[in-house]
């Protein structure tokens, strides 16, 4: 039996999850590789590429949403656990997808599915373990213009961080849509959220900033509901949570430019380097084909 080879595609609603899968799909194409291509987003309808397996065909949002008299949170959910309930629905489709392809598996955004219940840990668990054993590598994604406020940043970062430690399979960071922070942000300010330089949570407030702080000053002339994220303890939860980001040390971000061919590619490479596709991908030692026919 051979081996399988995928990315997983997350990150919050409107992320650029599924410009992403298609631009990935397009380069795949250029360069002559095979994909095998999942929707998992049941609410997800305009594809430029039409997906391989579309959770749809199994089972619809809008009637589970009517039905069950759900919204549409509680619908994904839904939707979700009867997906896991008949994971044939995409394992069996797999079964028969070679080493040569790379499967991209497009997720709706809802953060639920990752942390409230583990529904996205448990399918990553079926795919990467028994027959099927794909080797898998996660792709999260996060808009660039969070950048532009910097609390917003950390908490995109924690999520991404949270998805990390709940799947246990190799992770990418990504930084999407960087055509929209182009030359809006100075190249070495860019830096500092690659690597997420944590005292960026310190630093003196700018503008677009949502909350101020000042070394040393209690804000408590401030109203009450200001000082909520203007006084002292907001300051110290922005540094244990900036601390935290440090401890693990292992949130970085790769710049996406869906436009760009290079960019992409690049972010390929690192995909196939942390679920080792090309080491699948080596022809036999001539030896091995030579030595078969004599033995038989
Ligand atoms: N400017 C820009 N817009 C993008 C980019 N990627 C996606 N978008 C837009 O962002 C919106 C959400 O994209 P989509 O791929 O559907 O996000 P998803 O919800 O994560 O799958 C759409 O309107 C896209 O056209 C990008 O790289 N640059
Ligand atoms: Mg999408």
């Amino acid at each position: 039996m051979g081996s399988k080879y995928g990315t997983i595609v997350m990150g919050p609603a409107g992320a650029g999850k599924t410009t992403f899968c298609s631009a990935l799909i397009q380069h795949l194409r250029n360069n002559k590789r095979s994909c095998f291509y999942i929707n998992l987003d049941p609410a997800a309808e305009d594809f430029a590429y039409e997906p391989d397996v579309d959770i749809k065909e199994l089972i619809s949002l809008e009637d589970v949403m009517e039905e069950l008299h759900l919204g549409p949170n509680g619908g994904l959910i839904y939707c979700f656990e009867f997906l896991l309930e008949n994971l044939d629905f995409i394992t069996d489709p797999l079964e028969n997808v070679t080493e040569e392809y790379l499967i991209i598996i497009d997720m709706p955004g809802q953060i639920e599915l990752y942390t409230h219940v583990p529904i996205v840990p448990n399918l990553i668990k079926a795919l990467t373990r028994g027959s099927l054993n794909v080797s898998m590598c996660a792709a999260y994604l996060l808009e660039s213009n969070f950048i532009i406020d910097r609390a917003k940043f950390f908490s995109g970062t924690l999520s991404a961080m949270s998805a990390m430690l709940m799947m246990e399979i190799p992770h990418v960071n990504i930084l999407s849509k960087m055509d929209l922070v182009k030359g809006q942000v100075a190249r070495k300010e860019l830096k500092r959220f690659i690597d997420p330089d944590t005292s960026l949570l310190q630093d003196a407030p700018e503008s677009g900033l949502v909350y101020e702080y000042k070394e040393g000053v209690d804000n408590g002339e401030n109203d009450k509901a200001d000082s909520v994220v203007t006084g002292e303890s907001f300051a110290r939860l922005n540094r244990a949570v900036g601390q935290l980001i440090d401890d693990f040390s292992l949130v970085s971000f790769l710049k996406l430019d869906v436009q760009d061919e290079d960019s992409i590619g690049a972010v390929l490479s690192y995909i196939d380097d942390a679920i080792q596709f090309h080491e699948a991908q080596e022809p036999n030692e001539p030896m091995d084909d030579m030595n078969e026919p004599e033995m038989g």
